[in-house]
């Protein structure tokens, strides 16, 4: 018998490890799928209107529904599955959403600055990463008493900034360049995620490896730092 919710997937992408993660605090089973998005199925882009990961398919009866735009995934769970990962007030949800928002845009910032062509857009796109971590970490500083977004408990915040830190992993491996420092709320917060099995097993064990080769191959001034080191020390090579 097949699942009742299957999330289709890629390997390296942070909008499906946030429902993966959501699913996994909620302990809802789940059948994972992943595609090949530079060669995209044909089934796939018969059901994914914007031919984007990740897709939340779920079985309805006899039926089977499609459901699009991971925002969209994790606002479904908290309404038809049990264990909240949104505050219960209006106001702090709204804020809790807000956050998830900049999550999204930071995202969009970390694919510019793995892609840019050349030193003077990386340095630019740098320092612009730099500075959306600083806004979140003057907003962590509003809040206390635990090792989360909110303090405690877990919250979808930080399903979604778990995927975000995850790139830092691999960047950190790359060179030192600097965007987390003199930020020790994040590193704090950062820590706490990394330990969380929940954001552990949103990806496989393969994920260091294969987003290493993706950098590599993408042909941006990233790219050619990877391969300078690689001829420097030959054992980073693999990462
Ligand atoms: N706004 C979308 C973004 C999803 C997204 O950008 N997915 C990427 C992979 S991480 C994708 O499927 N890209 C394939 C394409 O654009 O062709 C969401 O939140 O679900």
């Amino acid at each position: 018998m097949t699942a009742r919710l299957t999330l289709v997937s890629h390997h390296l992408c942070p909008y499906v490890q946030r429902a993966a993660i959501s699913l996994a605090e909620k302990g809802v089973p789940f059948e994972r799928i992943n595609v090949d998005l530079s060669d995209k199925p044909d089934w796939f882009k018969a059901i994914s209107p914007l031919g984007k990961v990740p897709l939340l398919r779920v079985r309805h009866g006899n039926a089977q529904e499609v459901i699009f735009e991971s925002a969209v995934i994790l606002e479904f769970l908290e309404e038809t599955e049990d264990d909240p990962l949104h505050p219960a007030d209006p106001l702090e949800r709204a804020r809790h959403r807000s956050w998830i928002e900049f999550g999204s845009a930071i995202l969009n910032a970390i694919g510019r600055f793995y892609s840019a062509a050349d030193e003077a857009a990386f340095l630019r796109e740098s320092r612009s990463l730099s500075e959306m971590f600083a806004r979140v970490e003057a907003e962590l500083a509003t809040r206390r008493g635990g090792p989360w977004f909110a303090g405690d408990p877990f919250s979808l915040v930080d399903a979604v900034y778990g995927p975000v830190f995850r790139y830092f992993d691999t960047f950190d491996r790359i060179g030192d360049f600097g965007i987390l420092d003199g930020k020790p709320l994040i590193q704090a917060w950062r820590d706490a995620l990394s330990k969380r099995r929940s954001v552990n097993e949103a990806v496989s064990p393969d994920y260091p490896r294969r987003l290493h080769a993706f950098l590599r191959a993408k042909g941006s001034y990233l790219s050619e730092v990877i391969r300078l080191q690689a001829i420097a020390t030959p054992q980073a090579r693999s990462a």
